[in-house]
């Protein structure tokens, strides 16, 4: 039983955390068209949520390892179609966490198009989990994993200058294999898979990691479903209460 009556109010005000926290992780889904601000979004995100705890699962993690033969026809392969990732495994993975369980996530890499075969990423039970990636919509029941699905919505022009930037630097390609990749498959697997799963989203940011606004918004919301406004805005007289008789 509360004996004081700093007890007594810190036992409300526990109660009253207890009642707003989510029962579950707060699970977002980014998608996006390839470099559209994707990372910078969740990134900007997570930055605001400092605290919280929040882990970022990228989809890109779940690609398939590529076989000898497919290696040995790389140029055929299509990375942008939804069968290129092991969605069971990451479905698997997003139902762990949101159940809150630790889970071993792959380690992909985009220059031998093979997963690390003695690492994994460990990523623990979090507050918020944030998973980003080009087809994260398309698959119903990932879908049905998220309690917020965000679109990142930048121009074409925009993306495949980026993108040329991203792989000639980051990843290690030439011009003319990145641009002979992006008309074969990126830009069509965008229109026939990418763009239609933008109806699923909840909010829609234009400009990606330019629009300050939009994240402000988001992170407010997120805020609010993780309980903490409630609790400041509609009793902030129980916190100065509190501290009176602490003192
Ligand atoms: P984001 N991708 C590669 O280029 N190499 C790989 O080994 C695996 C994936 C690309 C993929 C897709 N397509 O457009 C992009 N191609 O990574 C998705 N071609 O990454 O969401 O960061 O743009
Ligand atoms: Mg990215």
């Amino acid at each position: 039983a509360a004996s004081s009556p700093c007890d007594c109010f810190s036992s409300i005000l526990s109660g009253l955390a207890d009642s707003n926290a989510p029962k579950q992780p707060f699970v977002i889904g980014v998608s996006g068209g390839t470099a559209s601000g994707k990372t910078t979004v969740c990134d900007m995100i997570i930055q605001q949520l400092h605290d919280h705890r929040v882990v970022l699962v990228n989809q890109d993690s779940f690609y398939r390892g590529l076989t000898t033969e497919e290696l040995q026809c790389v140029h055929e392969y299509n990375f942008d179609h939804p069968d290129a990732f092991d969605t069971e495994q990451l479905l698997e993975c997003i139902e762990k966490l949101k159940g809150g369980q630790s889970v071993q996530v792959p380690i992909y890499d985009f220059k031998t198009h093979q997963r690390r075969t003695d690492s994994f990423r460990q990523v623990n039970a979090s507050d918020v989990i944030i998973l980003e990636g080009i087809l994260v919509f398309h698959d119903l029941r990932v879908r049905n994993l998220m309690n917020m699905k965000i679109f990142v919505d930048t121009d074409a022009d925009v993306r495949l200058a980026r993108r040329i930037r991203r792989d000639t630097v980051e990843r290690g390609r030439d011009i003319n294999s990145v641009l002979e990749q992006y008309a074969k498959f990126v830009k069509p697997a965008f229109d026939d898979f990418v763009l239609p799963s933008k109806k699923y989203a909840d909010v829609i940011i234009p400009r990606g990691g330019d629009n300050h606004v939009a994240i402000d918004l988001i992170v407010q919301h997120i805020h609010t479903k993780l309980g903490q406004h409630d609790l400041c805005k509609i009793y902030p007289n129980v916190y100065v209460i509190q501290s009176t008789f602490q003192i």
